[in-house]
């Protein structure tokens, strides 16, 4: 895309955030170097240490949910897309606030299939250490499997690393969403089942500080994992796939 054109397209990179302050800064310098020149908005989850201040004086806009809940990434989310979109920006970008090797390149990667490419999504792919991501591999992609075949081939569908068009996002809202770690597979399933047009686009390897160096205990996931195997199963409930029990095998 041309840099004219990029200059006219409005978007907004939206960080969720709750204790990233030794992360936070290197990510809200890097979207800023997109060619989008973005608006960066943190909707922190009421974070007990210094992210907000090293956002603030880094020119982002602070968005606080107005529950205090933990895990609380879905209300943080859905409380910035509600007055971001207020703004009338062409796209949201939502990006996790603790990858270490965040790049302008992921923004523009996201940014471009939708503005020139006609997706109405895209998300971000990557190369993940074998150990990282088990809430993914062992719960997510297998019960889409069982319940959402048709959007089982998705290599990341818990990616924090999401752009859409902002009517998108708007059609996605004032539904029932999950406050907590359901809200990402939600968005994939919910926006699949409306019938938008999503692509996953690779962006290398994605360093990131949870999970640091797979040294700890697993079950710090537990509360992950049951919020996202609990939401597919709502919503294979509502989408009347939940008899598809009945073919899998065991
Ligand atoms: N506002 C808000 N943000 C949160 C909350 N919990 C997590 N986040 C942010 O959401 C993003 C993703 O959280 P991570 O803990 O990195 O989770 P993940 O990378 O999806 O999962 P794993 O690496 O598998 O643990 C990060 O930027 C977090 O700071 C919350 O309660 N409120
Ligand atoms: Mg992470």
């Amino acid at each position: 895309m041309s840099e004219n054109k990029a200059g006219k397209t409005k978007v907004t990179v939206v960080f969720p955030a709750k204790n990233e302050e030794s992360t936070i800064e290197g990510c809200i310098k890097a979207a800023k170097e997109s060619k989008y020149n973005p608006k960066i908005v943190v909707a922190d989850g009421f974070s007990g240490d210094n992210t907000r201040k090293i956002a603030e004086e880094l020119g982002a806009e602070i968005i606080l949910p107005e529950k205090r809940m933990h895990p609380g990434k879905g209300i943080a989310m859905v409380t910035a897309l509600k007055k971001i979109l207020a703004d009338k920006p062409d796209m949201i970008l939502f990006l996790d606030a603790d990858i270490r090797n965040l790049t302008a390149e992921w923004v523009d990667k996201l940014v471009d299939p939708v503005v020139e490419d006609g997706y109405d999504m895209a998300r971000g792919q990557y190369l993940r250490a074998p150990r990282d991501a088990p809430v993914t591999k062992l719960v997510a992609r297998p019960l889409l499997g069982t319940f959402f075949p048709e959007i089982s081939h998705f290599d990341q569908p818990l990616s924090g690393e999401v752009a859409a068009k902002s009517e998108v996002w708007a059609n996605l809202l004032n539904r029932n969403l999950p406050d907590g770690w359901g809200i990402d597979i939600w968005f994939l399933i919910e926006t699949a089942t409306l019938g938008y047009n999503i692509r996953e686009i690779f962006l290398g390897f994605k360093e990131h500080k949870s999970f640091s160096h797979y040294t700890e205990d697993v079950a710090k996931l537990s509360k992950m994992s049951e919020q996202v195997a609990l939401t597919i199963i709502k919503e294979a409930i509502k989408h009347h796939r939940i008899d598809n029990v009945e073919n899998a095998s065991v």
